[in-house]
């Protein structure tokens, strides 16, 4: 057993109540302009601006701080290709196969379809695993806990900095996603969480028209 060991936690700051409220609110009219983004420019993005993104998403709480995600950051254009190849062959799969009529219809206002150009357009995509128990050094493995909310609340953290520096993000879901693990040599221990499309959005680029849910609706108070 090791021996908890606590230190001061100078990092913390206190505002005064106004200035309180209005970081609040600034950041909530900050976050309200994120959109999903399905067109990618092909502009660059330098590589500095993602590490920084990912050392924020790194700082995620995790079960027992054991910090279960890794992140495969791809700019290489003939990976790119491929797994854009082996991504739209399950999509396609998907539409034409495997999704219920329900799970269509609710896809419907987003206008999505099989075809990803954006996998290869975007000039990263970022693919992010989930390890369901870490590997000591002698084989054995490490018991992980809540990895699935864990990994899910780093990557929030990853699409909220990555829209704080100016790009757009789209959280893509190809199903299932094990060609990630053959394409990106990752270990049988890390399961394919999600694929993150990142880079600057198409010129003149549109959005789907809709809305969310007003405060009343998400939260309640007692
Ligand atoms: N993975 C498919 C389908 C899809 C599913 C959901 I839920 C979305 O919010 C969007 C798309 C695709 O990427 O097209």
């Amino acid at each position: 057993m090791t021996e908890p060991r606590f230190v001061p936690h100078r990092d913390h700051r206190e505002y005064p109540p106004d200035e309180m409220r209005a970081r609040a609110r600034e950041f909530y009219v900050e976050l309200r302009r994120r959109r999903t983004v399905r067109d990618f420019s092909d502009r660059p993005v330098p590589r500095e601006i993602i590490e920084h993104a990912l050392l924020a998403a790194g700082t995620a709480p995790s079960g027992a701080n054991l910090q279960p995600w890794h992140f495969v950051v791809v700019g290489d254009p003939e990976l790119k290709r491929r797994i854009r190849e082996a991504a739209e062959a399950e999509e396609r799969e998907f539409y034409e196969h495997r999704a219920p009529q329900e799970w269509l219809e609710a896809l419907a206002p987003l206008g999505t379809d099989e075809h990803k150009p954006f996998l290869e357009t975007a000039p990263w995509l970022i693919a992010i695993f989930a390890r369901s128990y870490g590997l000591r050094a002698d084989g054995t493995k490490v018991k992980h806990y809540y990895a699935t909310e864990s990994v899910g609340i780093a990557t929030g953290m990853l699409i909220t900095a990555l829209h704080h520096a100016g790009l757009v993000t789209l959280t893509h879901t190809p199903s299932p996603m094990g060609f990630l693990n053959d394409l990106l040599d990752r270990p049988r221990n890390e399961r394919p969480f999600l694929l993150l499309v990142v880079g600057h959005p198409a010129e003149g680029v549109e959005v789907p028209a809709i809305t969310r849910k007003p405060l009343g609706e998400i939260a309640t108070f007692r």
